[in-house]
């Protein structure tokens, strides 16, 4: 364990993106602003599952530049970076032969967006980690869906006390076709052939980031987590399943640990530049650099890592803000890393 945790005991600072077709609707649905974070869009407006696969229609990131994106967060210090590979609306970033609903056969692009940057993370010794969403899937049947209450920003929503008593009686979710087939078939017909997929597709893969695991049974974890043999150094965190299968590191969501709080597992801060992980075209409450760097120091200083977002748009442009930020941490990096 010692040997296959090392790189990332002294990685201490790693990109975070979260990037998806919710970067499309960036916030806004039906003209209106919806609260909370980007990626959940669907399920905090309650878009039907139909109308959310039109906005494939518009992801198409021809400003995508993988060298570019692995260069930006070398330049800042960063040692690894994970990425959506499919995020809890179930759209792949990867050209997943289960599902047309990824980035091949769904949208204009039409080209997988995982292999590139597999192959700058290569040129510039940068480790690349895979975020996949194995419970919740809003667009598969049978996925699972957590229950948010249907008015999100959306005072006026049409029949939101309706659809929050049809999420409530559904286990969380509001169009039929989610309802169409069991977990179970969804387990055996999307998650286990995608997870095989981004194991075996991309060369090295240093980490699987599980999310959101209420509800997983020990079963089915159980079959995941065998697969992470595909890739024997590889690094997983504790959110495959609540109360099993711990990984290897634990994952403060927005927040630093105090000191008291720490029982020497590694682990992982993961924090968001502005209050979103996925692009939002609206919000605009970015932390300072100075904020930042005290964060990374802070953390590095109680033996952590700092898992740092971006949320690029649908063209393929990391926002302006995130660019800046990372480019004035790489400037005082540069100055104070001993690396
Ligand atoms: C999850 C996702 O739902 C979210 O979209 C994003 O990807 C984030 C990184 O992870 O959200 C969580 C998961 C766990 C906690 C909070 C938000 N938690 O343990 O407090």
């Amino acid at each position: 364990k010692g040997d296959r945790m090392h790189w990332w005991r002294e990685a201490r600072f790693g990109m975070f993106i979260h990037w998806g077709v919710y970067a499309v609707p960036a916030g806004n649905y039906n003209g209106h602003q919806i609260k909370g974070i980007g990626e959940w869009i669907m399920n905090f407006a309650k878009i039907p599952v139909k109308d959310y696969k039109e906005y494939a229609k518009g992801f198409n990131p021809v400003k995508y530049d993988a060298d570019a994106w692995v260069k930006l967060a070398k330049d800042a210090g960063m040692k690894y970076i994970i990425i959506t590979a499919k995020h809890h609306d179930g759209f792949a970033l990867f050209d997943s032969k289960v599902t047309d609903w990824d980035i091949v056969d769904a949208t204009p692009y039409k080209k997988d967006l995982i292999a590139p940057l597999a192959e700058a993370c290569r040129k510039y010794g940068v480790k690349l980690g895979l975020y996949y969403s194995q419970n919740q899937d809003w667009v598969h049947p049978g996925g699972a869906a957590y229950w948010r209450a249907a008015n999100r920003g959306y005072d006026k929503m049409p029949n939101a006390a309706k659809m929050d008593e049809f999420t409530k009686a559904n286990d969380g979710h509001w169009d039929s076709l989610q309802l169409s087939k069991t977990f179970n078939e969804y387990v055996d017909g999307i998650a286990i052939p995608q997870i095989k997929e981004i194991l075996t597709k991309y060369g090295d893969i240093a980490v699987l980031w599980w999310d959101t695991p209420r509800g997983m049974d020990a079963v089915t974890a159980g079959k995941m987590n065998d697969l992470l043999k595909l890739q024997p150094n590889i690094i997983t965190n504790n959110r495959l399943m609540e109360g099993a299968f711990q990984g290897d590191t634990k994952t403060p969501e927005q927040r630093i640990p105090t000191l008291k709080e720490l029982d020497g597992t590694d682990w992982e801060t993961c924090m968001t530049m502005n209050d979103t992980w996925g692009y939002k075209s609206f919000d605009q409450n970015w932390k300072s650099t100075e904020t930042l760097i005290r964060n990374l120091v802070d953390i590095a200083s109680k033996g952590g890592n700092y898992l740092l977002n971006i949320g690029p748009k649908a063209d393929g442009e990391i926002p302006l803000e995130s660019i800046n930020r990372l480019k004035e941490i790489g400037d005082w990096m540069k100055i104070n890393s001993q690396a």
